[in-house]
């Protein structure tokens, strides 16, 4: 589009770098003279509706921030002295080749993890590197449990056969005037505060647009928020407890017959044996195992089940609990049996828009890109296959916890490199963040493909690539919907896209490359919805399925779309909703829901209980920044300069500490540095405290690292526990500590 005085708008994509971001915002970049000038929601993009957040408003100072790293950089000193020098991208890439290459020959490929952290606009390309290569070890590193959508996607794909989402109408052009829909009269918002987080899939403001046309809300939070301010029932949980809140509130569904007795007749398989399940969990006991009041879950539970519609819209606090998968199982069979599945403002089931994969989210996807022979091969040698069924069979994923005690101790075979993308492993993915700095600190050779230096680039990278943000790159993205592309509008000095980097890594890898450049690789996966990047943005950078088409929801399992046979049903063994998980009896894991306690508490460790007499809650997400990211952008961080820890009034009386005292939470693990702010918002027996932080403006070499030792929480945060599945349990939201003064 052209504008006046010289200036262009380009409408595109937001996923990844700048925004963060897991969403599909579609927005307006304003170009004048080859430079970013401005930002602006685009009013045509039916996913954000023209709104913006205030990452995306800040994005010229993050596009031309005096930090960005703008050409390949060569570690010239001791690791983590901080000494790099500029180098070509042949000089870069010829170094990677000849050292992967290297460790291939003498170790195997497997040999090399390949890390990345959330679902940006990464799993493609370093997945895409890492099976070119030959390695099977794909891995959010350092993200214990793998607790991060992956049990609740596991989970859903094991007892549906396919992934659900709350249906905010964001399956139709028209959305909120489309007369197929309907407004959810209950939406729960369990452990999620989507308004500031837009996560998996999901805009948070779809919420607040079926609370403006009647949605009420039940709110489950251990803190006060903004949702919980506005709920019919706030639900203050004890962190980690939800397992056992969902089985309450089926005892409840069930033994009140609340449930849709024809949907569960007709579509769900083992309803007898989840029934006699729940009887191990009356009201009485949930509450005295949640902290919630017994006639609050009564009446939450009878509230959603007597609304119709109602759907559920959950967050990563759900996969953080123990054995995540159970816990999210327990949650998908509230919105089954109530009949809530597949409905107009229910659960949909939803799948990649117009059936375009850019990223592996099952292992259906993954076989459909790589082929059985090379996943299967694989998955003889991914750590963590051979202890878990669930790991092995579902998405392709090396269980994270494992990957680094194999760094540690060689076994079954030595790591040798790391593959480091988008990932800030010491900043803030990574619970146990020393023990993970120790061990990979003894690798070979890391590459870090980053936008900025940050505590993981400058402690541990031999080779450091610089990265474009979405203004600067061609991607596209068909997480649900819509289709969507990313179009190039400015370059920032010789910084190249994700996609550029490792298809060129892996033709130098892998002479049998598919693909030469991104353009052919889009176009061919674009090429089952009939388009072609080019066509996608003369649509305005996005595309929605047209009605009628099988991708989009409703009722998909009455009509036969779903199941490849064409048969009326859901996509698992039996056919039905599956409350009774074949799958999961097959893996070796409970087919029936269960609760079990966090490994810290004040039920399961009372001794350590009372020694760190608070539930520390990590994490909750801020809109100013995307975990580590934007502590350098200006516009951002001055709205939030400092970490602070929330600590209720009577909490702070009785630990002696005012507002606005920097005081350190401590346990057993070590002590972070955090400034009070006396609220309301938390349980006097929590805190709660921002995750990632470190310090761009201070000395990033050793051992300083940008004040990573001094800030970041996970030092204190351990790592997995006993899990059956593989899934599910990073200690980030149930950790104990105390809080400490600080003696100057
Ligand atoms: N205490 C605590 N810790 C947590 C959590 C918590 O709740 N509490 N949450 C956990 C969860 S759910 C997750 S998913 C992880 C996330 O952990 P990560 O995804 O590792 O998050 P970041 O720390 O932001 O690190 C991402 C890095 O990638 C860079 N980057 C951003 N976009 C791009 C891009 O497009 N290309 C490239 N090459 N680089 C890019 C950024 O500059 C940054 O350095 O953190 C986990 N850590
Ligand atoms: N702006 C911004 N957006 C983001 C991110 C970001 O860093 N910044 N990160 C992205 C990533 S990777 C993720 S995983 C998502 C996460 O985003 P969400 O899924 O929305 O999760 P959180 O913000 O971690 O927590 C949501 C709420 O859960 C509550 N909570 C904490 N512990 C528990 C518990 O045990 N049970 C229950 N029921 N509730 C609990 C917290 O108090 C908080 O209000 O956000 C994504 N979007
Ligand atoms: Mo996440």
């Amino acid at each position: 589009m052209n504008g006046d005085n010289g200036i262009q708008v380009y409408p595109t994509t937001t996923w990844s770098a700048g925004a963060g971001c897991h969403g599909a915002c579609g927005q307006k970049l304003y170009v004048k003279d080859g430079k970013l000038i401005k930002v602006e929601g685009d009013e045509n993009a039916s996913w954000n509706q023209g709104r913006a957040c205030p990452r995306v408003l800040a994005m010229t100072q993050y596009v031309y921030h005096p930090d960005r790293l703008t050409q390949p950089l060569k570690r010239v000193g001791n690791r983590g002295e901080g000494k790099f020098e500029p180098i070509s991208w042949d000089e870069a890439f010829d170094t990677c080749e000849a050292k992967l290459k290297d460790i291939r020959e003498k170790h195997g490929a497997e040999s090399v993890v390949f890390a990345q952290g959330t679902g940006r606009d990464v799993g493609g390309p370093i997945s895409f590197l890492c099976y070119n290569y030959g390695s099977p070890n794909w891995v959010q590193l350092g993200l214990s449990g793998q607790s991060c959508y992956t049990p609740r996607l596991g989970a859903m794909k094991a007892t549906i056969g396919d992934f659900c989402v709350l249906d905010a109408s964001q399956f139709s052009e028209k959305r909120y005037e489309d007369p197929e829909w309907e407004v959810p009269k209950v939406i729960i918002v369990w452990g999620q505060n989507p308004p500031p987080t837009c996560p998996d899939g999901f805009f948070g403001h779809w919420i607040v647009d079926c609370m403006q046309r009647g949605s009420k809300i039940i709110s489950v939070d251990p803190r006060h928020t903004w949702m919980s301010s506005r709920a019919e029932y706030h639900l203050q949980i004890r962190p980690g407890t939800d397992g056992a809140l969902a089985l309450g509130m089926l005892n409840v569904i069930i033994n009140e017959k609340l449930y849709d007795k024809e949907f569960v007749e007709k579509w769900c398989y083992g309803f007898d044996e989840l029934a006699e399940r729940v009887q191990q969990y009356p009201v009485d006991k949930v509450s005295k195992i949640t902290w919630i009041p017994e006639e609050l879950i009564i009446e939450a539970a009878r509230l959603y089940a007597t609304a119709k519609p109602a759907a559920i819209q959950w967050g990563v606090p759900i996969c953080m609990n123990p054995e995540g998968t159970t816990v999210a199982q327990a949650i998908t069979q509230l919105w089954s049996i109530t009949g809530n599945i597949d409905v107009p403002g229910g659960n949909v089931i939803a799948r990649p828009s117009h059936g375009v994969t850019t990223y592996p989210y099952s292992t259906e996807e993954l076989v459909g890109l790589y082929g059985q022979e090379l996943v299967d091969k694989l998955n003889k040698v991914r750590i963590g296959c051979n202890d878990y069924p669930m790991v092995k069979g579902f998405r392709g994923w090396a269980q994270p916890d494992m990957v680094i005690d194999q760094i540690n101790n060689g076994k079954p075979y030595p790591i040798k490199g790391a593959w480091i993308q988008t990932a800030n492993i010491l900043g803030g993915q990574a619970a146990r963040a020393r023990l993970h700095y120790e061990a990979l600190k003894k690798l070979d050779f890391v590459v870090v493909v980053d936008l900025f230096h940050n505590p993981t680039s400058m402690a541990l990278a031999d080779i450091v690539l610089p990265a474009a943000t979405f203004a600067e790159k061609e991607s596209f993205r068909s997480w649900w919907v819509p289709l969507g592309v990313m179009q190039k509008t400015v370059q920032v000095g010789d910084c190249k896209s994700d996609w550029e980097i490792n298809i060129e890594m892996a033709n130098r890898l892998n002479p049998n490359c598919k693909y030469k450049n991104p353009r052919e690789l889009i176009n061919d996966r674009l090429s089952v919805a009939n388009v072609t990047f080019d066509d996608v943005v003369k649509n305005g950078s996005q595309m929605m399925p047209p009605e009628g088409d099988p991708s989009r929801p409703y009722r998909r399992h009455e009509k036969g779309l779903l199941r490849a046979d064409g048969k009326p049903g859901f996509t698992t063994e039996t056919g039905k909703v599956e409350l009774y998980c074949k799958a999961y009896e097959s893996w070796g894991v409970d087919p029936l829901p269960f609760f079990r306690e966090p490994a810290q508490g004040p039920v399961s460790t009372p001794e350590l209980f009372e020694k760190y007499p608070l539930i520390m809650i990590t994490g909750a997400r801020s809109h100013l920044f995307f975990h580590s990211e934007h502590r350098g952008i200006p516009w951002l961080r001055e709205k939030n300069p400092e970490p602070y820890v929330e600590v209720h009034p009577e909490t702070a009386k009785e630990f002696g500490v005012y507002d606005g005292e920097w005081i350190h939470l401590e346990n057993d693990m070590g002590k972070v540095k955090r400034k009070v702010r006396i609220s309301l918002r938390v349980h006097p027996k929590m805190v709660h405290t921002l995750h990632s932080w470190w310090k761009p403006e201070l000395k990033g070499s050793e051992p300083d690292l940008f004040g990573v030792w001094d800030y970041q929480i996970n030092q204190i945060v351990p790592g997995p526990q006993d899990s059956d599945s593989g899934f599910g349990g990073g200690q980030y939201k149930t950790t104990l500590c105390r809080l400490a003064k600080i003696n100057d």
